[in-house]
């Protein structure tokens, strides 16, 4: 009885750790969003993104710094579980150096793409920070 109480007391810490473990928050007024390209806009490839962001700061993955993230470029796919941590393949590109810019390959044709900002660990803020997403078509 005594060994139960204790594992129902570890699995109660291991909850409030794991609430302690919630994402970052964001800023009620932060925005992501595209410089370039435009929704809409025909490209000649290699494409040239730049990643517009206001209303809190760039800051590499791995560092805690209040109201900061990095950005994520989601080409091709939809937005991912907010709850958590980005995926990480061809359609989920992290720049976790705090880069705010980036040129990418694309087939000719249509994509879409949106920017998701996420925490120091990848996850996306609470709540999350997402751009609408934009379709273009490179030549
Ligand atoms: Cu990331």
């Amino acid at each position: 009885m005594l060994n139960l109480m204790k594992m129902a007391a570890t699995a109660l810490m291991l909850t409030v750790a794991g609430g302690a473990l919630a994402a970052a928050e964001s800023a009620k007024d932060a925005r992501v969003y595209f410089i370039t390209p435009q929704d809409g806009e025909t490209v000649t490839g290699p494409v040239s993104i730049k990643f517009g962001l206001s209303g809190m700061g760039v800051a590499p993955a791995g560092v805690e710094r209040a109201n900061t993230g990095h950005h994520h470029l989601i080409i091709d796919a939809p937005l991912p579980s907010l709850d958590q941590s980005v995926p990480s393949d061809e359609h989920y590109r992290h720049f976790g150096g705090g880069q705010t810019e980036t040129t990418i390959e694309l087939a000719p044709g249509e994509h879409t793409l949106q920017l998701l900002m996420g925490d120091q660990l990848h996850r996306p803020h609470s709540s999350a920070v997402f751009s609408d997403v934009i379709t273009i078509t490179v030549k």
